[in-house]
């Protein structure tokens, strides 16, 4: 008898909660039932996200893949215009240009990425059509927004008025100074974990406000603004991208946990290789959020004000992070 089947019939007669739902899947194409009331999956994301991680939380329970989750889940932030750091509404660099910068990384060790790319709005689903459809890892500025517009995304101007208005009033001293933490608001990071116990993440930003034209951070460089490896874990950073991608953040915190470290321990170990580097108290930020395999979640920050967002049985809750100072 074929393992499938036999797997099937032996186990719907005590207990359909037994059967692993992937068994079901690939044999009967069933769509995907609920065991019991809840999956271990969740969705955890950098700052105060609720709407964003309540969508990605829920799109899990339906039982769309962590990389999807993701992705549907950070697009509420990219459009929303209230948020300064993300998407439209983003903060223009310093000749008023609004550019963004995203990275998708998958349960397989997948990845795509987008910088720099003025113009369009969902930017964590260009650096998934990037990784899907195009034989490359990263497509960076225009050809970013040429490949954007071929596949069908809405060309916008992404500067509000706010934001605009804001850049006019920074002109007047124009004295580049990355804020420490941009009202509990920030760079979207997001890391779901599926009803197969698959991970994904992803990052998107519009980076620091009033950089330079063409500054890139770590939000799209995998390693840096984000790391998967779906059999330890993942972790995505925020904050000061130059000092993210001089340690290589994400990847640290991913590698200190395949080492036995904790989410917390890695998180603390990448924030502690940042500050032995400084002399004294920084004037600037960077947090990091991480889980492994078990769905244990780690943060740390440098300074106090960094909190993540979980989504896990239908609860969403805002966490203050743990920091250095
Ligand atoms: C960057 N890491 O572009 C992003 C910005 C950020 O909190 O996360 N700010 O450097």
């Amino acid at each position: 008898m074929n393992r499938k089947v036999f797997l099937k019939r032996s186990t719907l007669g005590i207990s359909s909660l037994l059967i692993s739902p992937t068994i079901l899947d690939e044999d009967s194409k069933l769509k995907k039932i609920p065991l019991s009331s809840d999956y271990n999956s969740f969705a955890v994301a950098t700052w105060n996200v609720k709407s964003a991680t309540t969508v990605a939380g829920e799109e899990l329970n339906k039982g769309t893949d962590s990389l999807n989750a993701a992705v549907r889940g950070v697009a509420i932030e990219e459009s929303n215009i209230l948020n300064t750091t993300v998407g439209k509404g983003g903060a223009p660099d310093r000749e008023g240009n609004v550019s963004l910068d995203a990275c998708v990384m998958n349960s397989k060790g997948d990845c795509g990425a987008v910088m720099a790319v003025e113009n369009i709005t969902h930017v964590a689903a260009l650096a998934k059509d990037v990784m899907e459809k195009t034989p490359h890892v990263i497509l960076a500025g225009d050809g970013a927004r040429k490949f954007a517009i071929e596949q069908g995304y809405k060309a916008e101007d992404l500067l509000t008025n706010e934001s605009k208005l804001a850049w006019k009033e920074w002109l007047k001293k124009s004295k580049y100074k990355p804020e420490i933490n941009v009202e509990n608001h920030d760079t979207i990071g997001m890391l779901c974990f599926d009803r197969d116990g698959e991970i994904s993440g992803v990052c998107t930003t519009s980076g620091t406000a009033y950089k330079m034209k063409g500054r890139v951070g770590d939000s799209p460089i995998i390693g840096s603004g984000l790391y998967v490896d779906n059999t330890v874990g993942a972790a995505v950073a925020t904050g000061l991208g130059e000092e993210v991608i001089k340690t290589v953040g994400s990847f640290l915190i991913v590698e200190l946990m395949k080492q036995g470290k904790s989410p917390q321990e890695a998180c603390e170990e990448a924030i502690k290789r940042i500050q032995e580097k400084q002399i004294g108290k920084p004037n600037f930020q960077v947090a990091y959020l991480a889980t492994n395999k078990k769905g244990e979640i780690g943060s740390y920050s440098i300074h106090k004000g960094f909190s993540y967002t979980i989504y896990k049985n239908r609860k969403c809750l805002n966490i203050n992070s743990e920091s250095y100072f």
